[in-house]
């Protein structure tokens, strides 16, 4: 028999079930509502580069232009010395660029070790779009770029010489990781951006973009133009891209490792820790002196990123806020920025 105190106690049972059931319904929809368009950038300079696709997203524009016109903010930019036309050189004083594409459709583009073009993001797109090939490397894709209308031209600045030469005053040809990317000073020059975006139509795209690593062997190209590397998207599933040292990504086809993570059941940041654990399994040793990071979304707009060393940053814009940067987790507390 139900007295007062009784029914006050189920009904306020009642009730909160109700709303735990209510609030429950909410954020499985919530979860299952794709978050997009929605743009996403490694390090904190990926926040211009994301403002400037997202002139493109908002107005319900392809991921893919979205994602070589913002990869062409940071090749563009004069102090930026990782990425573009201020690149740093190689040890010869060759400043040779890499870049790779990627869309909806799985079509995708590379160029490596490009010489003198200053927007190695719209070369890739075009051996994507214009050839049967996806990857050009070196003269090749410097004609090529040439035909296709490019202007080749000087893009070594007068402040890449002068950082190239204090180098080579205590230049050492060896590729040893990490050092080839230290700055004078001390500071470590990064990075690569990686740009992965979801239009309004749900449909996903990538690029990445970078001048490799500072002073690195001629000829020597990392992950960055690699798809799988650097670089992968699936549009059943998500995207991911990678920055750090190239040659342990390519070794482990990270980004490729990354997407199909995601796509048996990882959550993005779950899917980059784990392509990370594969890189320390590895290379214990080695890998408490480099820094990789990497940076995924999936279909649903949902992001994430993981890096071996606390340091690595990305940068998301979207319809709440276009200059969100977010510092990436990490397994070593040892900075390498
Ligand atoms: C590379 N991942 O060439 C690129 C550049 C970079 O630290 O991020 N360097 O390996």
């Amino acid at each position: 028999m139900y007295n007062r105190r009784k029914f006050i106690k189920l009904s306020s049972i009642t009730a909160s079930l109700t709303a735990l059931s209510a609030s429950s319904i909410a954020s499985v929809l919530k979860t299952e509502a794709a978050n997009h368009p929605i743009v996403i950038s490694t390090w904190d300079f990926g926040v211009a580069a994301n403002k400037e696709a997202w002139k493109i997203l908002s107005k319900g524009g392809r991921s893919l232009d979205a994602v070589e016109a913002g990869a062409k903010i940071p090749e563009a930019d004069l102090k930026n010395h990782s990425v573009g036309r201020a690149g740093y050189p190689d040890r010869d004083g060759h400043v040779t660029l890499d870049a790779c594409i990627m869309d909806e459709q799985g079509n995708c583009g590379a160029v490596a070790g490009m010489e003198d073009i200053a927007h190695p993001i719209s070369v890739a797109r075009l051996v994507m779009e214009k050839t049967p090939h996806v990857l050009l490397v070196g003269d090749g894709a410097r004609q090529f770029a040439i035909e296709q209308g490019f202007k080749a031209e000087k893009l070594l600045t007068p402040e890449s010489e002068i950082a190239w030469k204090k180098w080579l005053v205590k230049h050492e040809y060896k590729p040893i990781m990490n050092s080839e990317n230290q700055m004078p000073g001390g500071k470590y020059n990064h990075d690569t951006i990686g740009m992965l975006a979801i239009d309004a139509k749900g449909n996903i795209s990538g690029a990445c973009t970078t001048s490799g690593m500072a002073w690195k062997m001629h000829g020597r190209v990392g992950d960055s133009p690699i798809i799988g590397a650097g670089l992968y998207v699936d549009n059943e599933v998500g995207g991911a891209t990678s920055t750090g040292v190239g040659e342990e990504v390519i070794r482990n086809v990270g980004s490729f490792l990354v997407v199909e993570l995601m796509r048996h059941g990882y959550s993005p940041q779950d899917a980059c820790k784990e392509a990370c654990r594969r890189i320390i399994k590895k290379k214990p040793d080695t890998v408490k002196e480099i820094q990789v990071g990497f940076l995924a979304i999936n279909k649903k707009g949902e992001y994430g990123a993981y890096a071996l060393h606390k340091g690595f940053t990305f940068a998301v814009c979207d319809a709440k806020k276009q200059d969100l940067i977010i510092p990436g987790k990490y397994f070593y507390e040892t900075v390498k920025d």
